[in-house]
């Protein structure tokens, strides 16, 4: 059924001259970050098991994992239900020290070798994230921005060790690990003085990435947020502050779908920022109203992040991160529901015939542009991706499903 489909689907895109083998090897390449903190709602090892700083899982779907070895049983069965090869985002607080306190300053490459030798032995690389969140010293809501010194000399240790960490990480892993620098630093009213703490973020990060280290092994990215629960109305790395420090200091940027206002897209940004910065970081994500992190669905701005990617020719340039934490479905499923979802965006990208549409527009014929574009939305691509699921050795459709609702039965139960 799934070949027969295909090779109907082979020939309607051939009439349009794409070719389906070309877009399935295309795909195949190309690795989504995925994010670890869905797992367990960004609880963490190493504190109150709750995240802060204006982000927060809601939701308590029973089952979710409390240590490294449920976390890393449940990513390795997420990993058998979606096709390709994809790396792993972890955070500092999945770090794993053996009962013993380690505050975030003095983290080292050593508390994360059981991540190492899982990711070594499945052939997993990882991405990495300081937490600069869930913790005293950021309770008061500022952390490398922070007014005190001694506060912020701290997060600045916290972002060097963990520099540190990401490069052991690509050495260990021989694929570049990439590190998102995210701070939830603001004030939830209006200020008076916008502009010091950006000066004292800014030189917070210089000191941060004064170090050089070999792109091979490590890269920086830096994000930014418009508003968080808490900082609603002022957040000190504001998109323009980011951008800013991105292209004179030739770091990456990170866009994140929620961080925006809510009728802003970020698939309108992608092709701006790539003309000057040096790389992109995508936070795939769903904003529900606000930056609500829920599951990627096959939406509209999925598709268009997608095509953006594929039509300017940016995926080189680009990491493609997952993020997004919803604890009131199973877990498992929104990790596979999530990282599906934006594969099969991908694929109908890569299946588009983006020459004749060039063509078209470039001519001014805009009648053909929209009619091609709205023809194309029912297209098989759908054959195209159960092919590549079948030809991948993960379930077809939603026969992962099943999968999901046993392993609930038989691993998440028994956690409660
Ligand atoms: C928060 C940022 C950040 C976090 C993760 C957990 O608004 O999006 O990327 O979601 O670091
Ligand atoms: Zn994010």
């Amino acid at each position: 059924m799934v070949s027969k489909n295909y090779a109907l689907a082979k020939e309607q895109y051939a009439s349009l001259g794409v070719d389906t083998d070309k877009a399935v090897a295309a795909l195949e390449k190309i690795s989504i970050s995925i994010h670890c903190w869905q797992g367990d709602d960004i609880a963490g090892f190493d504190s109150s098991g709750e995240a802060s700083g204006g982000i927060q899982a809601t939701g308590n779907y029973p089952g979710k994992a409390r240590n490294g070895d449920e976390l890393r049983a449940d990513i390795d069965k997420m990993l058998t239900l979606v096709p390709g090869r994809h790396k792993l985002s972890l955070h500092a607080i999945y770090a794993e020290t053996n009962g013993k306190k380690v505050d975030r300053n003095a983290l080292l490459p050593e508390h994360f070798e059981k991540w190492v030798a899982w990711g070594k032995e499945r052939g997993v690389a990882f991405d990495f994230n300081p937490t600069y969140f869930a913790h005293p010293k950021s309770d008061d809501g500022f952390t490398l921005s922070h007014i005190d010194d001694g506060i912020r000399n701290f997060w600045i240790e916290h972002g060097i060790a963990c520099r540190k960490i990401s490069e052991y990480f690509g050495r260990a892993l021989g694929e570049t690990s990439v590190m998102n620098t995210w701070i939830p630093d603001g004030y939830k009213d209006i200020p008076v003085d916008r502009l010091a703490p950006r000066m004292r973020l800014a030189d917070s990060l210089d000191k941060v990435f004064a170090e050089k280290i070999d792109p091979k092994y490590h890269r920086d990215s830096v994000e930014s947020k418009l508003f968080g629960i808490g900082s609603e109305s002022y957040v000190v790395g504001s998109h323009e502050f980011y951008l800013g420090y991105s292209v004179k200091n030739g770091v990456g940027i990170t866009l994140d779908a929620g961080h925006f206002h809510p009728t802003e897209v970020i698939s309108n940004k992608i092709s701006s920022v790539l003309m000057f910065a040096p790389r992109l970081l995508l936070h795939v994500s769903r904003p529900v109203r606000w930056d609500s992190d829920h599951v990627v669905i096959f939406d509209d701005e999925l598709q268009a992040i997608t095509q953006e990617l594929v039509r300017g020719n940016f995926l080189g340039r680009t990491d493609i991160g997952l993020d997004f934490f919803d604890a009131s479905i199973n877990r498992i499923a929104a990790w596979t529901i999530g990282v599906r979802n934006t594969q099969k965006a991908l694929l109908a990208a890569l299946l588009e015939p983006t020459d004749m549409l060039r063509k078209a527009e470039a001519e001014g014929d805009y009648t053909t542009r929209l009619a091609l574009l709205e023809e194309l939305k029912t297209y098989p691509y759908a054959a195209v991706w159960d092919y590549y699921c079948e030809k991948s050795g993960v379930p077809v459709k939603e026969k992962w499903l099943a999968e999901v609702k046993d392993y609930e039965k038989t691993v998440l139960a028994k956690r409660a």
